[in-house]
C-alpha cells in the first residue's frame, strides 16, 4: 500500500511537471492580445464585460493593464476616444459582440469624426455561422458594419496574426489624420493555442506610429507670403492643434507674429483665453473683417460656417491658409490659397523659421479694432456674470464656475448641453491646453460621463463636468462608475427642467407633457448619493461656488444639482437658426 502511494505520488508529480512544461511553452489568443497591447505601451482598457471577452478583462487586469468597467459601451467608447485625444495613443474600448459592439460603435464613429485615435476591440461570434446566417448567439457581421464608420477595420482569425493585427490597428489610428479603428476578434481566436516562443516572436512593436510629416518648403514660403502681406490677419486654432501637443511652437508662432488668434472650442487654453492676442470675445468681428486667415488644425465645416456666408463678410474678401495633416481637407469648402500639408508640430516650426526679427507687426488699426471690440463685449457681459439670484440664470451660474476654473486652471472641464454648452464655452475662460472637452464636431449629447472618466483616469487631474440636464441623462448611469473608481469628478447638472427650456407645454393639450420637458424639480444629486458619492442641491451662484470648491478640495465624486430658471434658455442654444421651419405650422 505504502509503495503504491509513493508511486502514485511520483506519477502525479511528473504529470504536473509535464503540464507545467507544456504550459510554459504555450500561449493563447487571450495572452497574445494582452501582450501585443502591452508591448505597444497600452496600459488602460475601457469596456463592458461579457461573452467572449469576460476572461480577457480579468487576464488583462492580472497582466497589469488597468481595465475600467462601464455600465454602457458608448460611455466606455467615449472614455477611450478622449484618452486618445489627451495622450496621442489610441484609446482602447473593449466590447462583446452584436449589441455591445453597436453600443460602442457610436463612440467609434464620433471619434473618427473628431479625429481622435481610438480602437474598438469587439469579440464576435463564429464566422462560419455568422456568414451562413444560421443564428449564432449575438450574430452580426460586425466588420462590414464598422467599416464605413471608421478609418480602418481589421479582423484577426489566427493567433499568429494577432501581433500584426494589433500593430495595424495602432498605426491606422494614430498616423496621418487620427481616427477610429475597429478590430474584430472572433471568440475562437482567444482560445487558440500556439507555441509561446513563436507567439512572442510574432508580436510587433510599432516603431514611430505617427511619423512626422514635413511640409514642403515652397508651401511654407507661400503661407508666409500671404500672412506677411495681410492687413488684417487672423489665426484660428482648432482641436487638431490641441491634439498635436506642439504647445510651445504654437505659442511662439502667435506671439512672434503678433497676429490675433481665435480658439475653436476644444482649442481653448492652448494659449490662455485671457491672452492679449486672444480674439475670442471679438469672434464675429474678426471672422467678418480679417483679410487673411490661417487655420491650424481646424476644418472649415459648419462650426466655421463653411468659410463663407455673412459670417465671413464680403465674398472673396479673404485668403485662407490651412495647416493640416490631411491633404484632402484643402479646398473642402472654399479655396485655400496656401495649403500647408504636414503635422502641426513640423509645420508650425517651419513657419517660425520665417518669422524673425524683421517680421512686420500686424497694422495697429487692426489690432486696435480687435482690442476695443473685445473690451466692449467683455464689459457688456461682466454684470450678468455677477448676478446672485435664485433661481439662477445661465450667466449667474456660469460666472461662478468661471471663477473656479480661473482659480484652478489645471482642472479639466467637460461640457455638453445646448444653452449649457454654448454659454459655458463663451463664459468659462481656459488657461491650459487640452483642458476643455466637449461635444465636438457632431455636437453629440452623451459624451459627458465617458469623457469625464477617461480624463480623470488618464490625467489624474480634477474634472468639472458642466452638464445640461438632458445631456447628463445620456450617460448619467456612469455616476456609479465614478463612485466605484472613486474618481475626482464633480458633475454640475444645469437643471432647467428640460431640453433648452423647461416651460414648454404640449400644444395638443391632453395629459402628455411637451416633448422637451422633464419631471419638474428633479434632484439629480440623489443619483450620486445612491452610490456613496456626495450630492448637493444649490439654488444660487454662491452656493454653487461653495459646493464645487468643496468637491474639488475633497476630490470626492460629487453631483451638484444646480437649479436654473426654466425660462432662461433659448431653443437650441446658439444654433437655433439650424432648425428647419415648417410653413404649415400654426403659431
Ligand atoms: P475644430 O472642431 O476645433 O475646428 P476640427 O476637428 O474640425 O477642429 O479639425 C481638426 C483638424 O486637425 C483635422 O482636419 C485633422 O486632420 C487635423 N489634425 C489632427 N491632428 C493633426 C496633426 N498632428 N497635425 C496636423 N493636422 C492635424
Ligand atoms: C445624440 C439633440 C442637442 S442639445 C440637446 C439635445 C437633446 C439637449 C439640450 O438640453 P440640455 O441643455 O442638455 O438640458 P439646456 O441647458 O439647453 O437645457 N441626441 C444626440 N445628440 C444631440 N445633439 C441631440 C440628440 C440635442
Ligand atoms: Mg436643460
Amino acid at each position: 500500500m505504502a509503495d503504491a502511494a509513493v508511486k502514485d505520488k511520483h506519477e502525479a508529480a511528473s504529470t504536473d511537471a509535464n503540464a507545467a512544461k507544456v504550459e510554459q511553452e504555450l500561449t493563447d489568443g487571450f495572452h497574445l492580445v494582452i501582450d501585443a497591447l502591452k508591448l505597444n505601451g497600452i496600459n488602460t482598457i475601457y469596456g463592458v464585460p461579457g461573452i467572449p471577452i469576460t476572461d480577457f478583462g480579468r487576464m488583462a487586469q492580472v497582466a497589469g493593464i488597468r481595465v475600467i468597467s462601464f455600465r454602457h459601451e458608448q460611455n466606455a467608447g467615449n472614455a477611450a476616444a478622449i484618452a486618445g485625444f489627451l495622450t496621442k495613443k489610441p484609446g482602447i474600448c473593449l466590447t462583446v459582440s452584436a449589441p455591445g459592439f453597436l453600443n460602442g460603435l457610436t463612440a467609434l464613429a464620433n471619434a473618427t469624426t473628431n479625429c481622435f485615435p481610438m480602437i474598438l476591440i469587439s469579440g464576435s461570434s463564429e464566422r462560419e455561422i455568422v456568414d451562413l446566417q444560421q443564428g449564432d448567439y449575438e450574430e452580426m457581421d460586425q466588420l462590414a458594419i464598422a467599416k464605413p464608420l471608421c478609418k480602418a477595420a481589421f479582423r484577426v482569425l489566427h493567433a499568429a496574426d494577432i501581433g500584426i493585427g494589433v500593430a495595424r490597428a495602432i498605426r491606422a489610428a494614430v498616423s496621418g489624420r487620427p481616427g477610429g479603428v475597429y478590430l474584430d476578434l472572433p471568440a475562437k481566436l482567444f482560445s487558440q493555442v500556439m507555441n509561446a516562443d513563436t507567439g512572442a516572436k510574432s508580436l510587433v512593436k510599432v516603431i514611430d506610429p505617427a511619423p512626422a510629416q514635413l511640409p514642403a518648403p515652397a508651401a511654407v514660403k507661400r503661407a508666409l507670403d500671404v500672412l506677411k502681406s495681410a492687413k488684417r490677419p487672423l489665426i484660428i486654432l482648432g482641436k487638431g492643434a490641441a491634439y498635436a501637443q506642439a504647445d510651445d511652437a504654437i505659442r511662439a508662432l502667435v506671439e512672434k507674429s503678433g497676429i490675433p488668434f481665435l480658439p475653436m472650442s476644444m482649442a481653448k487654453g492652448l494659449l490662455p483665453d485671457t491672452h492679449p492676442q486672444c480674439a475670442g470675445a471679438a469672434r464675429s468681428t474678426v471672422l467678418k473683417d480679417a483679410d487673411a486667415v490661417m487655420l491650424i488644425g481646424a476644418r472649415l465645416n459648419w462650426l466655421l460656417s463653411h468659410g463663407k456666408g455673412k459670417t465671413w463678410g464680403e465674398p472673396g474678401s479673404k485668403k485662407f491658409i490651412q495647416i493640416d495633416i490631411e491633404p484632402k481637407e484643402m479646398d473642402s469648402n472654399v479655396e485655400i490659397v496656401a495649403p500647408v500639408v504636414g503635422d502641426i508640430g513640423s509645420c508650425v516650426s517651419a513657419l517660425l523659421e520665417g518669422i524673425d526679427g524683421k517680421w512686420p507687426a500686424p497694422p495697429a488699426d487692426w489690432i486696435n479694432t480687435v482690442k476695443s471690440k473685445k473690451e466692449e463685449n467683455i464689459a457688456k457681459m461682466a454684470p450678468r456674470l455677477m448676478k446672485n439670484s435664485a433661481p439662477m440664470d445661465y450667466h449667474g451660474a456660469l460666472g461662478a464656475l468661471r471663477t473656479i476654473v480661473k482659480e484652478r486652471p489645471d482642472a479639466i472641464v467637460v461640457n455638453e448641453g445646448a444653452n449649457t454648452l454654448d454659454l459655458a464655452r463663451g463664459i468659462i475662460d481656459m488657461y491650459q491646453p487640452r483642458k476643455r472637452l466637449d461635444v465636438g464636431t457632431w455636437g453629440v449629447m452623451g459624451i459627458g460621463m465617458g469623457f469625464a472618466i477617461g480624463a480623470a483616469i488618464e490625467t489624474e487631474k480634477p474634472v468639472l463636468a458642466v452638464e445640461g440636464d438632458s445631456a447628463f441623462g445620456f450617460s448619467g448611469m456612469e455616476v456609479e462608475t465614478i463612485c466605484r473608481y472613486n474618481l475626482p469628478v464633480c458633475v454640475v447638472v444645469f437643471n432647467n427642467n428640460g431640453i433648452y427650456r423647461g416651460t414648454d407645454v404640449n400644444s395638443a393639450g391632453g395629459s402628455d407633457p411637451a416633448t422637451t420637458v422633464f419631471v419638474k424639480d428633479s434632484r439629480y444629486d440623489k443619483m450620486m448619493e445612491a452610490f456613496g458619492g456626495v450630492g448637493v442641491n444649490v439654488t444660487t451662484p454662491d452656493e454653487l461656488k461653495r459646493a464645487v470648491n468643496e468637491a474639488m478640495d475633497s476630490g470626492k465624486p460629487t453631483l451638484i444639482n444646480a437649479v436654473i430658471d426654466p425660462a432662461a434658455g433659448s431653443e437650441s442654444g446658439r444654433i437655433g437658426n439650424l432648425n428647419p421651419q415648417s410653413v404649415l405650422r400654426k403659431k
